[in-house]
């Protein structure tokens, strides 16, 4: 899974990606238009937990890929100019970041010359529907032309499919916040467009409104919740210095200035929720590991992401939930309890399931 942040130039961007990616890159490179990319491990107490029972060799945690994806420029007007080079950037990502900037800092100064949250937002959501717009109305004439001679049936559904997207995408609504079922997402899914791509708005405060954090989330919130979309804050200043604190004085820190969760563990939750996504553990003596699975995904289709044999080999699964093994003690009490069970390869995995692939 790959998270774009996005963003104007200097809302923050690089500064999030820093702090959740731990790694400084040099102040020098900041600002500069080469890509930063990273793959960070998903933090999780509860796999912390389970490798301090089992003492295992190796501890692995999920990953997500994160791009810090540069490149918008000022274009001669002053203005900021969505180039294709960016929006090409936009395309490959699975969900994006949008970080919103409202801190005041005089020495940087915002773009657009003001602190405007709602009209940075549009901004990106008017420059994501004008491109999908190209896109789908150059697709549809294709489609047309193609159908008069062929009469497929196949062309006619993307077709049909396409001219929703045309309507919404001209009533200027972002195609991220309509239900297109299963099969119309699949069709979607190759023009790799933009305004259908999960969103988390990330509204970037300065140390001083975070007490007033509440305020500026309800006012996005009126305007831009709804489906695919989430709207969190943090601030990028106090998370840098987050960064360099031992964990104790971490949460001292944070304790003062009302933080519950580091932007990172907040990111990543939202993202997790947004995409659909959860965790699933193994465990043992070599290895206790997280994987991340879509919700509803069964047994077998989980063993498959363990493993492609382990899909085509499958018998059972031996299944215990986190909370019973923790709360029972071990494997074999949890068993007594009746909380260890066999399932077949149609049982629906819950987020926080350990388990074991039996196999041919
Ligand atoms: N006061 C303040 N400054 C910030 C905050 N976040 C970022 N900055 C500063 O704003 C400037 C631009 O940030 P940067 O992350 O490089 O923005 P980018 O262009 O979006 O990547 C840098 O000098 C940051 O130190 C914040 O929350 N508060
Ligand atoms: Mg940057």
């Amino acid at each position: 899974m790959q998270i774009g942040i996005v963003g104007l130039p200097f809302s923050g961007k690089t500064t999030l990606f820093q702090t959740i990616t731990k790694t400084h890159i040099q102040q020098s490179d900041i600002g500069k238009s080469e890509t930063h990319q990273a793959v960070i491990k998903v933090p999780d107490k509860r796999l912390d937990k389970l490798t301090s029972i089992f003492n295992p060799k190796k501890k692995v945690n999920a990953t997500i890929e994160v791009v810090d994806v540069v490149g918008l420029q000022k274009g001669d007007s002053g203005s900021t100019q969505f180039t294709g080079n960016f929006l090409s950037k936009v395309k490959t990502n699975d969900a994006l970041v949008q970080v919103v900037r409202l801190f005041e800092n005089p020495l940087v100064p915002h773009p657009e010359g003001s602190i405007d949250m709602l009209r940075d937002i549009n901004t990106f959501e008017t420059e994501f529907i004008l491109s999908d717009l190209a896109v789908v109305e150059k697709r549809v004439e294709n489609l047309k032309k193609q159908i008069l001679k062929t009469q497929d049936e196949k062309l006619k559904k993307e077709l049909s499919v396409l001219e929703k997207c045309f309507e919404i995408l001209q009533s200027e609504i972002a195609l991220r916040y309509h239900h297109f079922d299963k099969d119309e997402y699949q069709i979607l899914k190759t023009y790799q467009l933009l305004s259908i791509k999960p969103m988390l708005i990330a509204l970037n405060l300065d140390e001083n409104q975070l007490l007033d954090s509440e305020k500026f989330l309800v006012q996005v919130i009126k305007k831009k919740s709804g489906f695919n979309t989430k709207i969190l804050f943090f601030s990028g200043k106090i998370e840098m210095e987050l960064v360099d604190l031992s964990e104790e004085d971490a949460k001292v820190f944070m304790k003062d200035y009302g933080i519950t969760e580091s932007a990172l563990d907040k990111l990543i939750r939202e993202a997790y929720d947004l995409l659909g996504l959860q965790s699933f553990f193994t465990v043992g003596e070599d290895e206790c590991r997280a994987w991340t699975i879509k919700k509803g995904m069964n047994a077998q289709e989980a063993a498959g992401v363990i493993h492609s044999d382990f899909f085509k080999k499958f018998i059972r699964a031996e299944v215990v939930h986190y909370d019973d093994f923790i709360e029972t003690g071990s494997f074999a009490k949890a068993k007594e309890a009746g909380k260890w069970r066999l399932e077949g390869k149609e049982y629906i995995v819950k987020d926080g399931d350990i388990l074991s692939i039996r196999h041919n």
